[in-house]
């Protein structure tokens, strides 16, 4: 069944120059193409409605410190099973947990800084996608 997810590559991963690493294990697997993709600044007010669940949280403040801090690139992936697939690739959140030959098992050491956001089920794909490609069909 074909799905649509919502990926960000973090500033973490523009300022390091990963962004062509990370989009590159997307592309490569079999089937799944990106329909869409842009490099942003994200606003608070972006960031509040995407990260909302997480609010008053101890690292919420921080989190959106740093989502803000530049450059990030949205993009939507599309395939079989992308949602798992997408989450498979990037690893666990903790960088140090994620298994190496993942994205942040192989590139992160930080917790907040971990590279990537991937929709981690099929309602927050919904949701999420709306948030930043409000005008794709
Ligand atoms: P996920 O991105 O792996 O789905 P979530 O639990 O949804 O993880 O958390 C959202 C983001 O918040 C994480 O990717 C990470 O950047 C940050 N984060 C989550 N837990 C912590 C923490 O304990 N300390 C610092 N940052 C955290």
């Amino acid at each position: 069944m074909s799905q649509r997810t919502l990926v960000i590559l973090k500033p973490d991963a523009v300022r390091r120059g990963l962004i062509g690493e990370i989009i590159g294990r997307i592309e490569r697997k079999a089937g799944w193409t990106i329909p869409a993709m842009e490099l942003r600044t994200l606003d608070q007010e972006t960031l509040e409605t995407h990260y909302g669940e997480h609010k008053g949280k101890p690292f919420y403040e921080p989190l959106m410190g740093f989502m803000a801090s530049g450059p990030v690139v949205v993009l939507v992936a599309e395939g079989e099973r992308v949602i798992e697939g997408v989450r498979q690739l990037a690893g666990p959140t903790d960088p140090i947990a994620a298994a190496p030959g993942s994205i942040r098992g192989d590139f992160g050491t930080i917790v907040r800084e971990n590279l990537i956001h991937a929709s981690d089920s099929e309602e927050s794909a919904e949701r999420e996608l709306k948030i930043f490609f409000p005008g794709l069909v």
